[in-house]
């Protein structure tokens, strides 16, 4: 049973008043990320806008240790500070790693690979805003086809998004999970099973952005829901190996009918001048990842 959103910790560990955007979904996330975490959690964050959020020494709007690290290192500084708890004994704290997809999948990937290769001890959260949002929107290997940013051709990006969390799957890792600040029962269950979990653990959140992605701040959770509503997002975890679908994309699979991914692009402005082909591409990529995400879900349920 996902956790009711009525039932969530009162406990603030990201205040109010901080420095990310109005509307941002990354502070919205946190607020329930750490809210898993329970204060019991050291934070290792390269640069981003996760870092603005933070704020600038000696303020800061998160209660809990942050360090900020060098654009590529944020999964070696966590493995370091990961070995340093471990000596002195402080199992009850976790390391989270917290890098944006530019920190995870271009800059930040060879340490974060190394780090999943060794199983070391710590929680890494990507999320994904889908460009380097902090320098401008400039694209990244997770911007998705048709896209447009400050560095794409004025009709969007002409290639695919990788599929990082298949990347982190090759790496045999113990758990693997995606959420939503849509959902926020679902992202905090998934943050509070790593929490006690050992071994690397990995969560991709998407994360509406409205200054990059242009659409109104008010409307961040709309967005969130309306990517998993298309299949555009998909909410599920693998736990040694074990997939299964979670949440709303959970009940989308049982029946309930998934919306066009269209309803998720429109009323974004970096999709306003993507061309009708490669708007059918897009919709043809979700529907082959739902196909593939759902009767994985159902072989490895009825194998169970
Ligand atoms: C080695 C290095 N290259 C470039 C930068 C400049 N830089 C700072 S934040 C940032 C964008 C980060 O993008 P992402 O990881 O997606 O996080 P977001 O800003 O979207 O939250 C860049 C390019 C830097 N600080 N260090
Ligand atoms: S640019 Fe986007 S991700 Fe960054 S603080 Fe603003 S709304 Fe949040
Ligand atoms: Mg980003």
């Amino acid at each position: 049973m996902t956790t009711n959103i009525l039932h969530l910790p009162e406990t603030e560990y990201l205040l109010p008043g901080n420095r990310a955007c109005a509307g941002c979904s990354v502070g919205i996330a946190f607020r329930h990320v750490t809210k898993a975490l329970e204060g019991k959690a050291v934070l290792i964050v390269p640069a981003s806008c996760f870092t603005v959020l933070c704020g600038m020494y000696p303020t800061s709007s998160v209660t809990l240790p942050v360090i900020n690290c060098t654009f590529p290192s944020t999964a070696a500084v966590a493995s370091g500070v990961a070995a340093s708890l471990k000596k002195q004994g402080r199992t009850d704290i976790t390391v989270v790693a917290v890098a944006g997809d530019g920190g995870t999948a271009d800059i930040g990937i060879q340490a974060l690979s190394g780090a999943a290769e060794r199983n070391t001890d710590i929680l890494f959260i990507c999320y994904d805003n889908e460009a380097y949002m902090n320098t401008g929107t400039q694209r990244s290997s997770l911007t998705p086809l048709g896209a447009r940013t400050t560095t794409t051709p004025t009709q969007g990006k002409q290639q695919l998004s990788k599929d990082v969390p298949a990347i982190m799957e090759a790496h045999h890792i113990p758990y693997i999970a995606t959420a939503s600040p849509g959902y926020p029962g679902d992202l905090y269950d998934k943050v509070y099973k790593a929490r006690f979990m050992k071994g690397t653990r990995y969560i991709q959140l998407n994360a509406p952005c409205p200054a990059g992605w242009q659409y109104p701040s008010a409307d961040t959770v709309a967005v969130a829901r309306k990517a998993v509503e298309s299949g555009a997002f998909i909410l599920y975890e693998i736990e040694n190996g074990h997939f299964r679908l979670t949440g709303h994309s959970l009940r989308l699979s049982e029946g309930k009918e998934r919306t066009p991914v269209s309803e998720f692009l429109s009323g974004q402005g970096r999709y306003s001048r993507t061309d009708e082909e490669t708007l059918a591409t897009l919709q043809q990529q979700v529907d082959e990842r739902w196909h593939l995400a759902t009767k994985r879900h159902y072989s490895e349920k009825a194998d169970a």
